[in-house]
């Protein structure tokens, strides 16, 4: 704890840092809340430093990306101190703090917000869509080509298979002869896996800003009205694909089950949910969208999903070496939860499209 302090202390905070207790549900950095002596609260996190190799790099992005913001939110008569993260730098006037190999960055911490683990209705994953879609548009004409890409080939899922497949190969901790039927799942995907790639590849989907890790819990919904209020974990924001960003929601919220949840029969695919999600992101930014993004929706969905438990199983294999997990088996379960919402949206495709087609 006095640790954590003293690295705390490195900031210009309001006063002295008194406690740092552990934070949120992220499953890459580690995360704490600060609190000083005049009652300041502030994020403090470690950056994960074996998955954003460039720590110095990132924060570059993360400046960027928050100085636009803010203006733009000023100038729509916002509150740029509660609607978007608040770099806070070191008494030398850095982004971050090093200490060894470690990073540390801090930010205001946004008060009276929660985050949900789970979706618990449908008013609120539709106003979870209209966030991620204004986030989408505010950053429209960012200028793409001044962002670092802070993980590289992050949404690419060819080459993502390509990984899962030397995971296999590997096999370090002797994990795949049971899993058969997860490598399974993947290989017959082999080819569906390259579909939004391949697309991007012969221009007939626009790389723009993306958000690139819209996860419900990656909002923070005001106390009181409930409404959201702030995107925040903008370390993957660089250019993507939109239908991935809408995609990635999907996965996360359209259900009612948690992302490691092990029961199976809890978890479905909510069409309900999806089409609340479709009004809300394509209300937002559909005007900015092309014919073929919105076409690719419901495949950005699959996608997205699809990636997601390749990456978790990849993980599992891996030895559990990528995404924190606080129980043996959890990733097995995380890609289990996917490869079930997987299936369900293969049957639910054609209602799917009309949906997408409803609000186009
Ligand atoms: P990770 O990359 O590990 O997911 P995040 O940046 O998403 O880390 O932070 C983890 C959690 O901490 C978020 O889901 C959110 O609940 C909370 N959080 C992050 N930044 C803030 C902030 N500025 N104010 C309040 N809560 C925050
Ligand atoms: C990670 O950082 P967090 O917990 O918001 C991951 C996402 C995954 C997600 C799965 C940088 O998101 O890509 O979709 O877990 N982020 C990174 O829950 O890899
Ligand atoms: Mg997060």
């Amino acid at each position: 704890m006095s640790h954590f302090i003293d690295i705390a202390n490195h900031f210009q905070l309001d006063s002295g840092a008194v406690s740092a207790e552990s934070h949120g549900d992220g499953h890459i950095n580690d995360t704490f809340l600060l609190k000083t002596e005049n009652g300041g609260n502030y994020i403090l996190q470690r950056i994960n430093t074996s998955v954003f190799k460039n720590a110095e790099a990132l924060m570059n992005n993360v400046i960027q990306v928050t100085d636009f913001l803010k203006k733009k939110i000023a100038e729509a008569g916002g509150d740029p101190l509660r609607e978007t993260l608040n770099v806070i730098r070191t008494k030398e006037g850095d982004a971050l703090y090093r200490e060894g190999e470690n990073y540390w960055r801090v930010y205001i911490f946004i008060s009276d917000t929660i985050t949900l683990q789970t979706c618990e209705n449908r008013e609120q994953f539709q106003a979870s869509a209209s966030a991620f879609g204004h986030f989408q548009k505010l950053l429209a004409d960012f200028p793409a080509d001044t962002l670092y890409e802070s993980i590289p080939d992050f949404h690419n899922t060819k080459s993502r298979y390509l990984d899962f497949e030397a995971a296999v190969a590997q096999d370090v901790c002797g994990r795949a002869a049971a899993v058969e039927k997860e490598i399974d799942f993947v290989r017959s995907r082999k080819e569906f896996a390259a579909v939004l790639v391949d697309m991007q590849e012969r221009g007939e989907l626009p790389l723009r800003v993306t958000h690139n890790d819209t996860k419900l819990n990656n909002i923070l919904f005001d106390r009181e009205s409930g409404l959201p209020l702030a995107v925040v974990d903008l370390d993957t924001v660089m250019p993507g694909l939109s239908v991935n960003d809408f995609g990635d929601s999907i996965r996360f919220g359209a259900t009612y089950a948690a992302e490691d949840e092990p029961d199976l029969d809890r978890v479905n695919f909510e069409i309900a949910l999806f089409e609340c999600y479709t009004r809300g992101f394509l209300g937002e930014c559909g005007s900015l969208m092309t014919e073929n993004e919105k076409k690719m929706l419901p495949v950005g969905a699959m996608m997205m999903t699809f990636e997601c438990g390749m990456r978790f199983l990849t993980d599992y294999l891996n030895g559990d070496t990528y995404f924190k997990i606080h129980r043996q088996g959890q990733n097995l379960d995380r890609c289990r939860t996917q490869f079930k919402l997987v299936s369900d949206m293969e049957k639910a495709k054609a209602e799917m499209d009309r949906i997408v087609e409803k609000y186009c």
